[in-house]
């Protein structure tokens, strides 16, 4: 089978069982890679339930048919299993030569289960594979650790690593690679510490070979003819994510102060503009034409990476404007392995309820000292830091009364960096967002803002299901970066025809949208249903209160909140187009529609299914 190995590896780590299991191309075709296998895997597999820090959760990693080949960013990997923040499906997607090495050492995922009993890594180069002692490596920092890795086994491997709040089981610990590249937000990095598995490295050194190679090599070339030819190529490699500062400002919808305000009065300060005079080089993922990490001096000295979401988390929503304080803390989060985004709304929480009085030690707005204390004691689950490492969601129940309204999350998840108190169909994308709320799925605010900003239309439901079709569905089961088409507009007809000439098979671009992601979106729905039984119901895809309820004081849309009645209708909308019934639950049909029958034979012992 071109463009795709067809074999699974299997780790348990509790009796050491390694194996090998092939899949077909039927197999292939409809769920194509990436987070397709992955839910597709964890459907079938995992007993519902199950503590999501057990040895029964089962943590996936995974890529599609053109990882490890040439071209436009495809060198990414997805990473998931049952989140212990949500309880729910958890993926995020990290770029790495991880990915490569695993497709050129013959594997398309790695399936691991169990614990070891030990602290371990896992070790695979080609055919081989290792479960080997991270003594000496367990308790090191991401960077450390990587590092031990590439000396241990040779530059020439590809690292996915934890830090200590990963070993710590930090509900929203993140998986590192190569220094600067972060994925798995809802918690991946737990689930690994909760295996007592601090690694992945893989090594490989096979070929992967192509159905059409003279083909791929002429397309691939005009692909990155056109990425580079783009207008705003220069300007995207100076600022990166950065210039979202600028725009998020300007546009009023930059999180400030745990979301109260949509503008921050230092945004200057820790904008695109300020980076680039801090900026010292570039980074990014493998075979990117277009690298779009800024590494900068922090105010440490060290090296830091910077991208949008994490300044804007750690800096105008917890009233830190410094960007070169800012850049500490991100690389503190990268260091330890927790996610910014959870991290910023963490503290963000707390400044809040200490301003209100709500809690006996506090931390206040713009604390910058605390903050790093707080983050180290986040990693270490010491004090405070212990009660922060739980995530909003359950920090919100702890202090109870009003906090739940503030309290920046969707299913659990951390809100990204976009305060939506006025723009409604990004608020959607955030509540129906399959892992919780993030923006990684319909990024439409930019749409939005442009078109219609505060009304209550079937366009913005429409777009919302397109872009999840795209970016939820399509990028993340190809595993490809989705920024050359969303900053630089390259063409999506490039991918159908670079499946083609890699592996043979035609998939056209409305088979992905409409076959592929529809069932992945599905089948992902599907998993939170059976997770969630009798305690499911459309409440679990709306937005905090705080948008509904409390409009910022600043800014151009001062005085502005979402309607309740509007945002409902989008839902409704958005279930009816989707085939989901009015809790928001796949149909009987949807389902028989998508080839997901036995789906429906598995979730109608959970709940009762609409036709
Ligand atoms: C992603 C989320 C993002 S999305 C950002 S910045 W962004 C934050 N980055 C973090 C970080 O850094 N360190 C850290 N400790 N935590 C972090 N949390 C946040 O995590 C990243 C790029 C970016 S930069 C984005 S938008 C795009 N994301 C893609 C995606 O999700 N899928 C896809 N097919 N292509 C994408 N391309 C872009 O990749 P999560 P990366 Mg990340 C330091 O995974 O869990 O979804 O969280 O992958 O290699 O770092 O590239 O303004
Ligand atoms: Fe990685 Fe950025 Fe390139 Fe995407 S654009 S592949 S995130 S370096």
């Amino acid at each position: 089978m071109y463009g795709w190995n067809g074999k699974i590896l299997r780790v348990n780590l509790s009796t050491d069982k390694v194996s090998v299991q092939e899949y077909n191309a039927e197999f292939a075709k409809k769920f194509v890679g990436g987070r397709g296998f992955a839910i597709k895997i964890l459907w079938d597999e995992l007993k519902p339930g199950i503590d999501p820090l057990s040895p029964e959760n089962k943590l996936i990693v995974s890529v599609g048919p053109l990882t490890g080949l040439p071209g436009p960013s495809l060198g990414k990997i997805v990473i998931a299993a049952k989140s212990p923040l949500t309880g729910g499906y958890g993926d995020g997607n990290l770029g790495s030569m991880a990915a490569v090495y695993l497709r050129k050492a013959g594997y398309d995922a790695v399936v691991v289960e169990g614990k070891a009993k030990k602290p371990s890594y896992l070790y695979v180069e080609d055919d081989k594979t290792y479960i080997l002692s991270a003594e000496g490596i367990w308790g090191l920092t991401t960077f450390e650790a990587e590092e031990k890795l590439k000396e241990i086994h040779g530059r020439n491997t590809g690292v996915l690593v934890i830090g200590p709040a990963g070993e710590n089981l930090v509900r929203y610990a993140t998986v590192i690679s190569q220094e600067g590249r972060a994925g798995g937000r809802p918690g991946m990095g737990a689930v690994m510490g909760s295996k007592n598995l601090k690694a992945f490295v893989f090594k490989g050194t096979k070929d992967i070979p192509l159905a059409d190679p003279q083909e791929y090599r002429k397309l691939v070339d005009q692909c990155y003819e056109e990425i580079k030819s783009s207008a705003n190529y220069e300007f995207w490699i100076r600022q990166g994510t950065m210039a979202t500062i600028e725009w998020c400002q300007e546009n009023a919808v930059l999180p400030t102060y745990n979301f109260k305000e949509g503008v921050f009065e230092y945004a200057r300060l820790i904008d695109g503009y300020s980076m680039e005079a801090m900026k010292i080089k570039r980074r990014g993922c493998p075979f990117c034409n277009m690298a779009c990490g800024n590494v900068v001096v922090d105010a440490e000295k060290k090296e830091a990476e910077l991208d949008y979401e994490n300044v804007a988390m750690l800096g105008s929503n917890i009233g830190i404007g410094h960007l070169g304080k800012v850049s500490v803390l991100n690389r503190m989060a990268d260091e330890y392995g927790i996610d910014t985004i959870s991290l910023g709304s963490c503290i963000g929480f707390i400044m809040e309820a200490t301003e209100k009085k709500l809690t006996k030690e506090g931390v206040e707005w713009g604390d910058y000292k605390k903050v790093k204390e707080l983050i180290e004691d986040i990693a270490y689950r010491r004090e405070l830091g212990n009660f922060l490492a739980e995530g909003t969601m359950r920090m919100a129940e702890k202090i109870g009364g009003e906090s739940k309204k503030w309290a920046m999350q969707v299913k659990g998840l951390e809100i990204s960096a976009y305060n939506c108190y006025s723009v409604p169909g990004m608020a959607l994308a955030f509540g129906t967002s399959s892992i919780g709320a993030h923006h990684k799925e319909a990024w439409v605010i930019a749409w939005e803002i442009k078109t219609d900003r505060t009304g209550y239309t079937k366009a913005k439901v429409d777009k919302v299901l397109e872009f999840q079709r795209i970016r939820g569905g399509m990028f993340e089961c190809l595993v490809s970066c989705r920024l050359p088409w969303i900053e630089l507009g390259f063409n999506l007809e490039w991918y159908p025809k670079l499946l083609k000439a890699a592996s043979g098979v035609t998939i056209s671009l409305d088979e992905m949208y409409y076959g592929v992601a529809d069932r992945v979106y599905a089948l992902i729905r599907a998993f939170w249903v059976r997770e969630f039984g009798g305690k499911w119901d459309r409440n679990m895809d709306y937005p905090p209160a705080r948008w509904f309820e409390e409009a910022p004081t600043k800014g151009p849309y001062k005085g502005t909140t979402l309607s309740r009645d509007g945002y409902n209708q989008l839902l409704s909308q958005y279930y009816a187009e989707r085939g989901w019934d009015e809790r928001g639950i796949p149909r009987r049909s949807t389902l028989e529609k998508l080839g997901l029958s036995d789906v429906v034979v598995e979730l109608e012992k959970y709940t009762s299914l609409t036709q």
